[in-house]
């Protein structure tokens, strides 16, 4: 808490500091709330993995541009309360200009604490409408962004990276997993394997059609889980957070990725897998949202693969989850040894079941 607080009063914050407590259960960043005395508004704080997020200055200069954007905008509009409908980042007391903090190797950034919000874990289709209205909103207002946003992870979305860093890890068997494959898990690691590299091809369409010119890249938020969402106590969509991984990408990826924690009835990384399902009314609401959000510029291209992006973001997740199983869990937080194999699973049971449903999505967007 000390070195907390000593951290904390770098920042122009108001108030004084009364208890830092963890906040979240991201896997990345390490998030606390800041509660300070009196009227003084509260605080988030976080530890910016620079492990995976290596270019702290771009990343922060990207969400500056990003929120700066969006609040011009809004004001344009006349919308009040500004901020609660945008993040706003607490700059360093000894630099105006600068938002985040390096301290011992370690990068830390402040922002104003949101209060009387909610958020989800798991969405009914009703929140799943206003969702997909918001995130479609949210590439809307950024479509005109003047400034040039930079990658924070160099090709984060790439199928064919992905596949290739699988391909990586299966050559190195850095944790020696795969080797023990057939005594320990009765070869599961090795049919997990083939059933990726079955769908790798046609998994990897995006990138092609991207090289042929036939799809853009757009501004996107790329981590568009649902508890990415801030939502107002009475129910209407405030804001997005979590910006780290804005940049350009396929619009795939905030639909694909909403839907992959959304449609699943069970959290991510329940073992649970006859639970598993890609659910179509979550599917049926967050679409018919997303379209409205996106008639200002979404391609009938786009709108046709959007079912594509559905299956993509699970099938993507199950790849990187298994690499960072196969490589020994560096990239992702884990609770227990074999967490990054139960998620893969689930993600992979969820990949099926939305691969199966391919036809009544295609039918669904066609009459919207
Ligand atoms: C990570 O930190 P968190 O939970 O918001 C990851 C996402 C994954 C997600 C899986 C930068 O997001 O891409 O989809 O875990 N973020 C990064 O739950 O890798
Ligand atoms: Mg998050």
């Amino acid at each position: 808490m000390e070195e907390l607080k000593r951290i904390v009063e770098c920042f122009a914050i108001e108030g004084d500091i009364k208890d830092i407590a963890p906040l979240g259960n991201g896997l990345i960043n390490d998030t606390y709330k800041v509660t300070t005395a009196a009227d003084a508004p509260d605080y988030v704080l976080q530890r910016i993995n620079n492990a995976v997020f290596q270019d702290v200055d771009l990343l922060q200069g990207n969400i500056a541009a990003v929120t700066g954007h969006i609040r011009r905008k809004l004001a344009a509009q006349g919308v009040t309360d500004l901020d609660r409908k945008v993040l706003r980042f607490v700059p360093l007391k000894e630099d105006g200009d600068k938002t985040y903090l390096e301290a011992d190797g370690k990068f830390w950034r402040v922002s104003v604490f949101i209060p009387d919000t909610m958020t989800f874990e798991t969405v009914n289709p009703e929140y799943s409408e206003y969702a997909g209205e918001a995130f479609g909103h949210f590439e809307a207002m950024l479509s005109d962004i003047p400034e040039q946003l930079g990658e924070t992870i160099p090709d984060f979305h790439n199928m064919e990276l992905r596949l290739s860093q699988l391909e990586q890890a299966e050559k190195e068997d850095l944790a020696g997993r795969l080797a023990k494959d057939a005594e320990a898990c009765g070869g599961e690691l090795h049919s997990i394997l083939e059933e990726i590299h079955a769908h790798g091809y046609e998994m990897c369409k995006a990138e092609r059609m991207y090289r042929e010119g036939q799809l853009p890249k757009r501004i996107s938020h790329c981590d568009t889980k649902v508890n990415n969402m801030l939502f107002d106590k009475d129910g209407s969509v405030l804001c997005v957070i979590d910006l780290d991984t804005v940049m350009p990408a396929f619009v795939f990826s905030d639909f694909g990725d909403f839907l992959r924690t959304a449609a699943n009835p069970v959290a991510e990384d329940s073992p649970e897998l006859d639970k598993v399902d890609f659910d179509m009314e979550i599917f049926k609401a967050f679409s018919r949202g997303y379209i409205k959000g996106t008639k200002s510029f979404l391609t009938p291209v786009e709108k046709e693969n959007l079912p594509y992006a559905a299956c993509l973001f699970p099938f993507m997740q199950a790849v990187r989850f298994f690499a960072d199983y196969i490589n020994g869990d560096t990239y992702y937080k884990i609770k227990y040894p074999e967490h990054n194999l139960v998620r893969t699973r689930n993600q992979m049971a969820l990949f099926r079941s939305a691969a199966s449903k391919v036809p009544q999505m295609r039918t669904w967007l066609e009459s919207l």
